[in-house]
Formats: C-alpha cells, sequence, structure tokens
C-alpha cells in the first residue's frame, strides 16, 4: 500500500507522535473472525451453523443480512493477506469456523477445510505474519445446538475434541491458540437475550451455557497441551468497565452483579479457580448451582500462558427490578460510535490494569478494540475516518498507560481488519480499517489503516527495551 490522498491528509491531531511507549516486541496486530469474512457458506464441505439459522431465520438479523458471502475472504484470502501485509501488522487474530471444520460437530475434520485454512496459515508466514488463532469466535454446528447448544455439558466435550483436532492438523503453522472468544456473548446474548444465535430467550439457559463454555475451555487447554506441548494458550473475554449510578446502595449492588454477569463469572473460574461470592449470591440460584460439578474449577483453572481481553465499553449500572439480575445497563456518555457505545480511553486502562491486579500476573493482549462508525467513500474515493483514528489513538495511548501502570500488555489487535457481517446488525456496521465494498468486493484502506500502518512503523523505531 503506497500513501495516497489519505495518508497525505494525517493531520496534526492525527499524528502518530506522543501515542505512548510500546515494549520491544509489542505485537501490533489486526483482527477478524471467520463467519464475519468467510462467506462461501456452502462450499467446501462446511456445514451450518447456529449464525446461520439465525441469520436465515426471517427478522432476526437486519434487512434480513446473513454471513452467506460477507467479505467473500474464502475465495479472496490470498489477496486479502497481501493487503494485510501492506499495512506492516505483524500479527493477524484470526478464527476457524467449527462447522467449515466439523460439520456434524463430531469425527474427523473436513480436509477440504483444513487444506483451507493450512493455506491461510502458511499464507501467513510467507508474509512474516504471526497469527493467533481462535478455535471458537460463535459458529457452532447446528447438530450441536440441536442437540442441546451450550447448556449441555456435552457440548463443552465436544469443543475439546474439536480443539484437539484443529490444534493436531494445524499447530505446526500456529503457534498461539485462543480457545473461546466472549463466552458471554455466546451464553448471555445467545441463550439469555436472544439478541445472537441461537435466539434462545431463557436466561437459566444462559447460565448453564455460560459454566458449560468455561469448561470447554478448561477442557480444551488440557487436550491442546497434550497433543500440542509447545502451545500457547489463553482464552479470550469481554471485559466492561462497570460503573454504578449513583452513590445508593441499590445502584451499587446492581453494578456488583452486572459486574458478576459480565466479567466475573468467566473470569473467576480461569484465573482464580472458583466463582466468588458476588457470582454465586447472583446466579447461583439463577442456574449455576445446577451445572456446576465437583471438579469442574479445577478443569477451568487449568494453567494459561497468557489472558485475552476484548474491551469495548463503559456501562452504567442502575437498580431496575424489572430487568434481568434486576440490573439497568446503558452505555456511559460520551456515547459515540454508530452503535451508540462509549468512547472513553480511561475504561481500557482500567479493564486491564483490573485483569492484571485482581485476576491475573500472566501477559495480556488487548485482542480486540475498535468502534463502528458511519464511514463512507468520497468523491475522490477515499474514506477518512478520522473518528476511528482519533479513537484508536486514544485507547492506544489508554493502552501505553496500562503498560506505565505496570500491566504486562504484549499486543493490540484493533477490531477489525475488514468491513464485516457485525452479527445481528447484518452490514449496518463498519469495524473495519479497510473498506469493504460488498457489491463489487472492493476494498479500500481507510483513512485509519494508514494511520495505524505510520504508528507501527514509527513505533518499531522508538522502542523501548522490556
Ligand atoms: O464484531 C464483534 C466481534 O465478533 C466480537 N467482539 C465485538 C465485535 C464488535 O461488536
Amino acid at each position: 500500500m503506497t500513501d495516497t490522498a489519505p495518508a497525505a491528509r494525517l493531520s496534526a491531531e492525527a499524528s502518530v507522535e506522543n501515542v505512548g511507549t510500546f515494549p520491544a516486541g509489542f505485537r501490533w496486530g489486526l483482527a477478524t473472525a471467520a463467519y464475519q469474512i468467510e462467506g462461501a457458506a456452502t462450499e467446501g464441505g462446511r456445514g451450518p451453523s447456529i449464525w446461520d439459522t439465525f441469520s436465515h431465520t426471517p427478522g432476526l438479523s437486519l434487512h434480513g443480512d446473513t454471513g452467506d458471502i460477507a467479505c467473500d475472504h474464502y475465495h479472496r484470502w490470498e489477496s486479502d493477506l497481501d493487503l494485510l501485509a501492506s499495512l506492516g501488522v505483524g500479527d493477524y487474530r484470526l478464527s476457524v469456523s467449527w462447522s467449515r471444520l466439523q460439520p456434524s460437530g463430531a469425527g474427523d475434520l473436513n480436509p477440504v477445510a483444513v487444506e483451507f485454512y493450512r493455506g491461510v496459515l502458511a499464507g501467513l508466514r510467507d508474509r512474516g505474519i504471526r497469527p493467533l488463532v481462535t478455535l471458537y469466535h460463535w459458529d457452532l454446528p447446528q447438530p450441536l445446538e440441536d442437540a442441546g447448544g451450550w447448556p449441555a455439558r456435552a457440548t463443552a466435550h465436544a469443543f475439546a475434541d474439536y480443539a484437539v483436532r484443529v490444534v493436531t492438523a494445524l499447530g505446526d503453522l500456529a503457534e498461539d491458540w485462543v480457545t473461546l472468544n466472549e463466552p458471554w456473548c455466546s451464553s448471555f446474548l445467545g441463550y439469555g437475550k436472544g439478541a445472537h444465535a441461537p435466539g434462545r430467550t431463557d436466561y437459566r439457559a444462559a447460565v448453564h451455557a455460560a459454566h458449560h463454555l468455561n469448561l470447554a475451555h478448561g477442557l480444551a487447554v488440557a487436550g491442546i497441551r497434550a497433543a500440542r506441548p509447545g502451545a500457547s494458550v489463553g482464552i479470550t473475554n469481554i471485559v466492561t468497565d462497570i460503573v454504578a449510578a449513583s452513590d445508593g446502595d441499590e445502584d451499587a449492588a446492581a453494578a456488583v452483579r452486572l459486574d458478576a454477569t459480565s466479567n466475573r463469572v468467566f473470569l473467576d473460574p480461569v484465573y482464580l479457580g472458583e466463582y466468588s461470592p458476588a457470582v454465586w449470591s447472583t446466579l447461583g440460584a439463577r442456574g449455576l448451582s445446577d451445572v456446576v460439578l465437583d471438579g469442574d474449577l479445577d478443569i477451568i483453572s487449568a494453567p494459561t500462558d497468557f489472558a485475552g481481553v476484548n474491551h469495548y465499553q463503559r456501562v452504567i449500572a442502575s437498580h431496575d427490578a424489572s430487568q434481568p439480575f434486576e440490573v439497568l445497563e446503558v452505555p456511559a456518555e460520551p456515547a459515540t460510535t454508530s452503535f451508540g457505545w462509549s468512547v472513553i480511553p480511561a475504561s481500557l486502562t482500567a479493564v486491564l490494569t483490573r485483569v492484571s491486579r485482581e485476576f491475573t500476573p500472566l501477559p495480556v493482549y488487548v485482542t480486540e478494540n475498535g468502534a463502528s462508525y458511519a464511514d463512507y467513500v468520497d468523491p475522490n474515493g477515499d474514506v477518512v475516518d478520522t473518528e476511528r483514528v482519533a479513537y484508536l489513538r486514544g485507547y492506544l495511548g489508554a493502552a501505553a498507560d496500562a503498560i506505565e501502570a505496570g500491566v504486562d500488555l504484549r499486543g493490540y489487535y484493533a477490531w477489525s481488519f475488514l468491513d464485516n457481517f457485525e452479527w445481528a446488525e447484518g452490514y449496518s456496521k463498519r469495524f473495519g480499517l479497510v473498506w469493504v465494498d460488498y457489491r463489487t468486493q472492493e476494498r479500500i484502506p481507510k483513512l485509519s489503516a494508514h494511520w495505524y500502518r505510520r504508528l507501527i512503523a514509527e513505533h518499531r523505531s522508538i522502542l523501548i527495551p522490556r
């Protein structure tokens, strides 16, 4: 990618200077997920996942959008990897599709899918880009949902079996593995609120799903360790910055409950080997005590190599008896992304320092952070996303503040490499540093892509030793 018009428009406030100081070896990356970019939903032996079913159900995804074609990355992966390399990133977080690799949810992997992912991973290697591979980014094979989905304990064992097979088949091409992406979304959004696949609205089932996702992670860690002793493995959780709406006792208690259901139910068992009193008091009688068996917490807390943190929001919690868990949550102000999410960089510093101080001394990666804006192609053919540049500048500065405060932060993967299928919001929300024209599949690096490339180049030359 050459510096063209947008790069020339990098203004003083968008300069890459003074963003912060990052240690030697810091991983500068971009992130995607399989269902959001691949398309080719019925090709190469791929079977349906819960997201195919959900997005094809009238009324569930905006405008009826589906991931059938998405960014057509399945057919365009080589030119996409060229584009990625041209952005100067040394690291790329991708996910592999369970329903492509193991369409029935059991048994041998689909050789066509294995060949596809081996091509992608070898392509990254050939371009000098280090992959971080997520094994589950929400695309549960539909047959497993039909058999009970994540509320069923058997799904945890199915995931561990799948994970071992994948790491065995691909592990010579990737060292770094994330078991699950944001189990909060898979459980509470998918089975409780019903806003994500499979679209169920049963919070008891959601709590069962949360525990079984935690168990799936722990079982997979053990299996991966046995199959590939050299692999580096962790889990990625979304960590939300939660603030009580007032000093009152009721709102403070609501904030504790929201923290229990958003953060602690996933962070506690993996890093502390327990569900804390806040989690038990919020979720014990709402389903957790139904499913936690002797020995589960030992499995779930199997040592990992790093902690993945996805961060998007600060939310304000207040007591409201009509809401699930009696908590009303609203985005903090300023809520200026096109999703209505807050833009408060200090919340990233807060969650990183919290994870590091309260939960784990492990190296931390920001495995996702980014924002959707109402980007458009201007009459010059450019996408001048100054809001996203300001966002990245602010949040990377906040990441540097966390390092300064002692967090062992080793990398940052901006969400996302490409505009893509934003789940129930379809194609209406653009998070990419690269614009995708979904009609022609043309890619246009936005101003933010030029900025990020320049930032990476600058920071490579002003590294401080760790
Ligand atoms: O697009 C998603 C991604 O799949 C998971 N984390 C949040 C992103 C933005 O909503």
